[in-house]
């Protein structure tokens, strides 16, 4: 069985506030059928990909923060991708907000799914690294409010789709090392992160000239420490007076590079991913049951049925 993947990176340009969703849809689609003329079996959208980055803003209103948010997937706005992916045999990674009912509760989470060549849900994934505050803060150029507005999601699964195993995480979650690894444990080949980053760093402002570099950084380390492809993808460019990185790239097993947007717009990037070139790393430098020394970590560790949730307990299943 061949295991290659050929990957496409949907990058996107701003999204305006006054956009509506079937403007955004028709870009995504638009960037499908472009995979799709270049052999791609998957693509992969930014977080929050429907709408403009709206925990920039401090909304009061729960009407107006509702309609940022989907309530069904597909929802009628978002159904033509899910048909255009069943016409292309074209899956995708979509980052948007979901509107959840739980318990008779209603739930935000900044959430992903995975829709596999049959336009088929496989996977959803809730950020679990929520950045910025939960109060408005006035000395901000402009708010990071997604601690206010989501629910931190409850860890990471890992996905048998695409002839392998696929994660999924959500922007700042590419920077923590525990992401990559309790996808590692579980033997993820590849991860895929859509992100929104603004150059400008409220509460680091000195870091501003380095957030390219770091976002860069995260994707190439998570990816050579456990063997695995790694998918970071922007939404990039001056969304409503932000200016946000691009920067979008596909890092092989290896640490490296091998596909990168060069744009801060709409733009896709292709890489042919060979999920077997994971075993390389993780049968040697990364073996994990050969050289990882968990009794030395001071931290729990899953067993074989168990997933290692990120706080570091150990659930069964
Ligand atoms: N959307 C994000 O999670 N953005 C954060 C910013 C706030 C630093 C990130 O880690 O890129």
């Amino acid at each position: 069985m061949t295991r290659i993947v050929n990957l496409a990176l949907g990058q996107l340009g701003p999204i305006a506030r006054a956009d509506s969703r079937a403007q955004v849809v028709k870009r995504l689609c638009a960037l499908m059928r472009e995979a799709h003329a270049s052999g791609a079996h998957l693509i992969v959208y930014p977080e929050l990909a429907l709408t403009t980055f709206f925990p920039r803003w401090y909304i009061e209103d729960e009407a107006e923060l509702d309609s940022f948010f989907e309530r069904e997937m597909p929802g009628p706005d978002t159904l033509p991708l899910f048909e255009l992916s069943r016409e292309l045999g074209v899956g995708f990674y979509l980052g948007y907000a979901e509107l959840a009912e739980e318990g008779g509760r209603r739930q935000r989470y900044n959430t992903s799914i995975l829709v596999d060549r049959g336009g088929r849900i496989v996977g959803r994934y809730r950020k679990v690294h929520l950045p910025g505050h939960r109060e408005h803060e006035p000395w901000r150029r402009f708010q990071h409010l997604e601690k206010r507005y989501f629910t931190a999601g409850d860890g990471f699964g890992v996905n048998e789709a695409f002839g392998g195993k696929v994660g999924m995480a959500l922007c700042n979650d590419r920077r923590w090392p525990e992401t990559y690894r309790v996808m590692g444990l579980q033997g993820v080949e590849m991860v895929l992160i859509g992100y929104n980053t603004p150059v400008h760093n409220a509460p680091a402002p000195a870091h501003d000239d380095l957030s390219l570099f770091h976002n860069q950084l995260s994707l190439q380390a998570g990816a050579y420490q456990n063997g695995t492809w790694v998918a970071g993808v922007a939404k990039a460019g001056m969304e409503e007076g932000v200016d946000s990185i691009g920067g979008s790239c596909v890092v092989a097993p290896s640490g490296e590079v091998v596909a990168r947007c060069v744009t801060k717009d709409d733009e896709l990037a292709l890489a042919r991913c060979d999920l077997d070139f994971c075993a390389v790393y993780k049968r040697t430098t990364f073996n994990f049951d050969l050289h990882r020394q968990p009794h030395a970590y001071g931290m729990i560790v899953a067993r074989k049925g168990e997933t290692l949730m990120a706080d570091g307990s150990a659930v069964a299943g």
